[in-house]
């Protein structure tokens, strides 16, 4: 058994964080650093260390975190102008292996932020 991330911790209430949304297989928290004026985490409730470590068997799941990303943008009010970042391994700055969406709203980006 590998040890439980800080946001199987979150899932399970086991420690605090401001949570904007919860259904059945996912739930969303505000980012503690955020890098956006808006910045948000679209967590799975299964522990998926990363995004290469999903299966077939996590399609229709991986399809609900996009459609909700979308829903919780507009609920934000940056559905016409936000990101969605996934970092995948430590070498893409990942830090918490439990697959994550950042949602990233209402910063101007240019070319140069890739
Ligand atoms: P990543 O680098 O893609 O693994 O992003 C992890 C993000 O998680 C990072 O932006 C900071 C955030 N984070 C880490 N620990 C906590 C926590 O305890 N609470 C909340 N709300 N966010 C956290």
């Amino acid at each position: 058994m590998t040890e439980p991330t800080v946001f199987s911790k979150i899932i399970d209430g086991e420690i605090p964080a401001e949570k904007l949304y919860e259904d059945d297989d996912c739930i969303c928290i505000k980012d503690i650093a955020p890098k956006a004026p808006t910045h948000v985490l679209l967590i799975p409730k299964k522990p998926i260390p990363r995004l290469v470590d999903a299966t077939p068997e996590d399609q229709a799941l991986l399809g609900k975190l996009m459609v909700t990303a979308g829903d919780i943008a507009r609920e934000l009010g940056v559905d016409d102008a936000f990101r969605l970042v996934i970092n995948n391994g430590a070498g893409a700055g990942q830090t918490v292996f439990h697959l994550h969406l950042h949602i990233l709203g209402n910063k101007k980006y240019t070319e140069d932020d890739g």
